[in-house]
């Protein structure tokens, strides 16, 4: 009698990968009207107002914030824009991002 031996088939298991996230960082500076980091923070990262007024104050105090994780892409568009806005009324008003650990 013959036998047939049924070995498993390695099964390649794909594990989707998340992207990798950045933080969007706020940087405390001497000169940005705190008024216009507030409407900065609304406009751009869609906070309401006493939470982006938290963010600021906690920026100002400790000199940055954390204020949003996202993809590369997103996070990068969304430091440019918000430095944008800064610079085009004459303000060193920063935002920078960095890869989350
Ligand atoms: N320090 C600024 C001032 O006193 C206000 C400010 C807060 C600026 C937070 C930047 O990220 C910032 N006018």
């Amino acid at each position: 009698m013959s036998q047939t031996i049924v070995k498993p088939r390695p099964t390649t298991r794909v594990k989707p990968q998340r992207p990798p996230l950045y933080k969007v960082i706020l940087l405390n500076d001497d000169f940005t009207p705190r008024e216009f980091v507030v409407l900065v923070l609304k406009a751009v990262f869609n906070m309401h107002e006493e939470i982006a007024h938290r963010v600021m104050i906690t920026a100002h105090q400790k000199g940055a914030c954390v204020i949003a994780v996202y993809t590369r892409d997103v996070a990068e568009t969304k430091a440019k824009e918000a430095t944008e806005m800064g610079k085009n009324k004459g303000y060193p008003l920063f935002f920078t991002t960095e890869p989350e650990e």
